[in-house]
């Protein structure tokens, strides 16, 4: 078979965003790759669906809940690397579905490290760990090293799967690390999570197809990047010679306001905001377009995330490309152009440039 003549890396959750930029780059970089689902009625593999046909490419069922599949992975395909991008990731759902986050992100987590151990000490770890760990620790910018003190129960379980790592690292002496990554956007970025639920609405408002946006918490900060930069970095983790954690960010923080309004001065919009607290609203040429509701917000809110990645830009070479208001605009655009292209086309782009 060819791949054993190939680095051979699994990722788990091959369908998200950052697991599909992941594997582009693993295949782009001569790998064998084994991309981890979970069973959908519907078909969830847009983002990857490119790489169907890829020779080095391979798609397996997955659960984060049955022990039985990981260990079968590991024992199947003896993988070099394993990058475990799989879990329930939104943090507000988390609150609403706090078991399945908990077990999602735990189990799944503690299944892969007990099966390296028993099975394969020589493959290389990565755990996804989050900024959101950081939760009410306000003493910014956030390093390695900064006090966590999690917020949600997304947050919690991250912390513990985070601390799974370090205390297999320590008594087992595995190669497993944890990429602790500020928020990380793009044109794969899912709609629900707020960067690109704007620029979703922000393309149907200027094509006409949507008349408001509705919002939560405008005030939160968050230190957003591009994905496609991040999955560089988390490949960088695992290709030094000792295994440590490292902090991925910007080193720029934004309130959830400024992005709206980035996004739509993209679009050629400028929005006049009036009103304060869940009276505030958005207004584009004196038209009621941005409206808050106590829907999105969440139980407690993180209200700032900045990053000090310079750790890893010293030890890994990393430094990211696309910052704000580069990422704004180029998720703009995409969804400008999909959005068009899922109504067949038929509006004049130009009549409203
Ligand atoms: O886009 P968000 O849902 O991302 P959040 O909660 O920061 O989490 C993301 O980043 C984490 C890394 O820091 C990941 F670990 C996690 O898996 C996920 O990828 O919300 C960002 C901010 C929040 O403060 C939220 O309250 O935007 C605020 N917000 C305001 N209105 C909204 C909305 N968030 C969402 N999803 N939808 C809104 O309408």
């Amino acid at each position: 078979m060819t791949y054993r003549t190939q680095k051979v890396a699994v990722v788990s959750g091959a369908t998200g965003q950052t697991g599909s930029y992941l594997i582009d780059l693993l295949l782009e970089r001569g790998y064998y790759v084994i991309g981890l689902k979970r069973r959908t009625s519907l078909i969830s593999t847009d983002r990857i669906d490119h790489q169907m046909n890829n020779k080095n490419f391979k798609m397996v069922y997955y659960s984060s809940f049955d022990p039985t599949v990981t260990y079968r992975i590991i024992q199947e395909y003896q993988p070099d690397e394993v990058y475990n991008m799989a879990c329930q990731s939104h943090v507000k759902v988390s609150f609403e579905t706090p078991q399945e986050t908990m077990d999602s992100i735990i189990h799944g987590c503690l299944y892969w490290l007990e099966a390296i151990r028993i099975l394969n000490p020589r493959t290389k770890f990565y755990q996804a760990s989050s900024s959101e760990m950081f939760g009410r620790n306000t003493e910014v910018p956030l390093n390695e090293k900064s006090v966590m003190l999690p917020a949600s129960p997304y947050a919690c379980a991250k912390l513990a799967a985070h601390h799974l790592v370090q205390n297999y690292r320590e008594s087992y002496n595995l190669f497993a690390v944890s990429g602790i990554l500020f928020n990380h956007e793009g044109p794969r970025r899912g709609e629900t999570f707020v960067t690109r639920k704007v620029t979703k609405a922000a393309a149907k408002i200027k094509l006409n197809l949507q008349k408001q946006l509705v919002l939560g918490n405008l005030d939160a900060k968050r230190d957003w990047g591009f994905a496609g930069d991040y999955a560089d970095v988390i490949w960088r983790m695992l290709q030094i010679s000792n295994a440590q954690d490292y902090v991925v960010a910007t080193g720029e923080t934004h309130t959830v306001r400024e992005w709206v309004e980035e996004v739509f001065k993209h679009a050629g919009m400028e929005i006049e905001w009036r009103g304060i607290g869940l009276e505030e609203k958005g207004y584009i040429n004196d038209v009621e377009t941005i409206v808050i509701s106590e829907m999105y917000y969440r139980p407690q809110e993180v209200p700032v995330l900045l990053g000090d990645p310079n750790k890893a830009y010293r030890d890994l070479q990393w430094d990211p490309k696309v910052k704000f208001s580069d990422l704004a605009q180029m998720m703009y655009k995409a969804d400008y152009g999909e959005v068009l292209e899922e109504n067949g086309g038929w509006i004049e782009a130009s009549f409203f440039d």
